[in-house]
């Protein structure tokens, strides 16, 4: 007999802008200047070559499907100073409306706030996605979980706009081994079993961080690896054997499908039964020749050469102590870009 679980978690990934921050290029700043780096002539102009930082905060992450919740955008400054006037842009997947600003798209206020109401029109985890325009690389996301059933008799929310994003499959509740959360590390700490709220994939690696020729110094640039948070609600042990992904690297073509990747040396690839949650974490990109490569750069991969948003699907099997296959699904999505992770040194 085979039983096969599936649950599609769109996870909550934030990207944690003051941290992309690197002052590059040699003497850009002279430390005493008044002027702050991410403005010019007065206009915030704030990039990944300064430390502007912008949050996206849900009032309430649940929401019963039919109901609404606000939420509110801050964009500051490095200087830690409200930024107003600056165009700020969301979107979400299927099962959010966002019900105010119906066109997704509003300036920030004078204390450098955006804010709107968002609704769930269907059950599942969703993610609510906010950037700012104007060409700035700065991207949050908050996921959503909208619960209970649809009410009778309602219509969704008329004129609302968000959806842009995809479709976003309805949760499985009721699935008995499910993937709780998932998230990338591709910064090569791993400081923590938590699945982590930064979403940046850099896919560039800065060959003299410095600009100074006569001293080497790289870019820090690591593979990317998965982690998946993962319950088992069974009565008996779970044993995962290996992990598969696809992703569509290349716009218009085919997405790429990983090699099966096996778990077999993973202590953590066991949870015990009734409740016991664990995390995998494993490697899925490679760095290789200063670029970001999904499978084996010398074989069988492909090279991310184009920034934007993927969204990256695993597929998690294993089995049961007495024997039934278990077969789990999960979605995230991240930012793939030449992010700057070169230390001001
Ligand atoms: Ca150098
Ligand atoms: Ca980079």
């Amino acid at each position: 007999m085979m039983r096969s679980y599936n649950k599609r978690y769109a996870a909550g990934l934030l990207i944690a802008l003051g941290i992309l921050g690197c002052m590059g290029g040699s003497g850009g700043t002279d430390g005493g200047s008044a002027e702050n780096p991410g403005y010019q002539n007065g206009v915030y102009t704030g990039d990944d070559s300064t430390t502007g930082t912008m949050s996206l905060v849900v009032e309430q992450e649940t929401i019963a499907v039919g109901q609404k919740s606000g939420f509110s955008v801050l964009v500051v400054d490095s200087q830690g100073q409200p930024v107003p006037e600056v165009s700020v842009v969301c979107d979400s997947e299927g099962g959010v409306a966002i019900i105010e600003p119906s066109s997704g798209t509003e300036l920030t206020s004078a204390s450098g706030h955006m804010s709107g109401v968002i609704g769930c029109s269907a059950p599942g985890s969703f993610q609510l996605l906010c950037r700012l325009g104007s060409g700035l690389n700065r991207r949050r996301f908050v996921t959503v979980r909208c619960t209970g059933d649809i009410p009778s008799g309602f219509q969704g929310f008329p004129g609302a706009g968000g959806g842009g994003l995809g479709g976003g499959v309805q949760n499985n509740d009721d699935g008995d081994v499910q993937i709780v959360e998932a998230g990338f590390e591709d910064d090569g700490s791993f400081s923590s079993s938590d699945v982590p709220a930064d979403a940046s994939i850099d896919i560039v690696q800065i060959a003299d961080c410095d600009g100074n020729a006569s001293t080497v110094d790289f870019e820090p640039f690591h593979d990317t690896y998965v982690n998946l948070k993962i319950q088992n609600n069974l009565p008996e042990r779970v044993t995962f054997s290996y992990l598969t992904y696809s992703v569509q690297v290349t716009t218009g073509a085919a997405p790429f499908e990983s090699s099966n990747i096996g778990l077999t040396r993973q202590a953590n690839s066991s949870l015990d039964a009734n409740g016991q949650t664990g995390n995998l974490i494993l490697p899925i990109f490679s760095a290789y020749g200063g670029g970001k490569w999904a499978g084996d750069p010398l074989g069988r991969g492909e090279q991310f050469t184009t920034p934007g948003l993927r969204t990256v699907t695993f597929n998690l099997v294993g089995e049961t102590a007495s024997g039934e296959l278990v077969n789990i699904s999960a979605q995230a999505t991240a930012s793939f870009s030449n992010f700057t992770r070169c230390s001001s040194n």
